[in-house]
């Protein structure tokens, strides 16, 4: 653990902040902020915060937020209070306002300051961008990419990505997003559907009627009028249960490959949601933390200022493995660590659920029938190739 060592004439800045980690959704919500911690643990606990730069990331302000969202959302987020009795029907209350108090999207106490801090650190990532400061800015409290312009929605309700990118354009032509949850990203498609700045792409299953939030068919590529200059910048990639760590760095890498070859984009964000692995309560994907960490290590191969946001992940121990992974790959030490976690990492037992000898890369539990046939995905090739034809840098 004692040798990682800072990536010469590279830098890699890691954005926190402790407070974020404390706030609770609720006893069986899925989304639990202490999953930061726990990664955070794991990640210091290898000795990475030494060759990286840390920032405690301040809570935005206001008037940051309010770059995307409308200023009758936020003050109706900042004035809401908890509700006193967790409902557990959400019909109990069909009318929500602006999406907020259901189950999905629950009031919970400090509400505010956990959105402004999720964004404060995304948005300071992306600073660090801006100013060449970073390489490779780490934000994992970020990645919140359900979340409109005045709806909350699938456990979002400020979009810290769509925040950020807004940040990068002012210094960045182009910029690639690159969304790796489980889940469709639609709001930040949605958020930039009717610009050539930015592209977006979405690996997600995709199920109209069963599966959150049923958006992102194959051909659903931007504005369908010729005029608008969004058209054909919105890619997706829906896929079925059970997807392998092969067939998903496939698609990935000719892909993403072919985009960057086309768009040429000045900086990538990728969302690292981690609820696409194995094993995951929400998910359906095989994946594992290789094969996610792939999709990582593909971006940095491209040599290009990369924003690294969390997102989704309801396995807890997982998220944090692929978290931590995904660090090591940011600073270039994935083939020096010992895959064995440190002894003195705190809540090991958490990991122990797994083996006695836990492992950062394992994951244990029944794999998940695939049910993407290689000729699918040969046609979903086909299709982002043919798309790609009318898309110009
Ligand atoms: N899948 C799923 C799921 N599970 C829940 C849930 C479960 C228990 C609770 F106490 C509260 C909520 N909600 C959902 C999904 C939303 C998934 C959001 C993913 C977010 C992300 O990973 O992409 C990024 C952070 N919601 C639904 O499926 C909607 C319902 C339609 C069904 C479930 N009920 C609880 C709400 C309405
Ligand atoms: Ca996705
Ligand atoms: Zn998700």
């Amino acid at each position: 653990e004692a040798n990682i060592t800072r990536p010469k004439g590279y830098t890699v800045s890691f954005h926190c902040n402790p407070d974020m980690e404390k706030h609770h959704f609720g006893m069986t919500h899925p989304m639990k902020p202490w999953r930061l911690t726990l990664s955070k643990s794991l990640i210091y606990s290898y000795g990475m915060s030494f060759a990286m730069d840390n920032y405690i990331s301040r809570a935005a302000t206001y008037e940051e937020l309010a770059d995307f969202h409308s200023t009758d959302y936020l003050d109706f987020l900042g004035t809401v209070l908890p509700e006193p009795v967790p409902r557990d029907l959400e019909n109990q209350n069909p009318d929500l306002k602006f999406n907020l108090g259901g189950s999905d999207c629950p009031l919970f106490e400090g509400l505010y300051d956990y959105c402004s801090m999720s964004a404060g650190g995304a948005l300071d990532a992306a600073r660090k961008i801006c100013s060449e400061q970073s390489d490779i800015a780490i934000a994992w409290g970020g990645g919140l990419h359900h979340a409109k312009k005045a709806e909350a929605s699938g456990f979002c309700y400020i979009n810290d990505i769509v925040i950020s990118i807004l940040q990068l354009l002012r210094f960045h032509p182009r910029v690639l997003y690159i969304d790796i949850d489980v889940h469709h990203g639609d709001g930040v498609e949605e958020a930039f559907f009717s610009t050539d700045r930015v592209m977006t792409v979405s690996f997600h299953k995709y199920d109209p009627n069963n599966f959150f939030p049923g958006t992102g068919a194959l051909d659903d590529n931007g504005p369908k009028s010729e005029h608008n200059s969004g058209a054909h910048h919105a890619v997706n990639v829906p896929l079925q249960d059970g997807i392998t760590d092969e067939q998903y760095d496939m698609l990935f890498n000719t892909i993403i490959g072919r985009i960057v070859e086309k768009f040429r984009p000045s900086a990538i964000a990728l969302q690292c949601g981690a609820d696409s692995l194995a094993g995951d309560r929400l998910g359906r994907f095989n994946l594992q933390v290789q094969g996610h960490g792939a999709c990582v290590e593909f971006c940095k191969r491209m040599n290009l200022p990369l924003i690294l946001f969390g997102g989704g992940g309801y396995t807890p121990r997982n998220v944090a493995r692929a978290w931590t992974y995904e660090t090591s790959i940011a600073i270039g030490c994935q083939d020096k660590i010992n895959p064995i976690l440190p002894q003195h990492t705190p809540w090991r037992d958490q990991f122990r659920q797994d083996t006695l000898f836990p492992t950062l890369e394992q994951i244990l539990g029944e794999p998940r029938l695939n049910k993407n046939p290689p000729k699918r995905l040969q046609d979903i090739v086909q299709h982002v190739t043919e798309q790609l034809r009318f898309v110009q840098a």
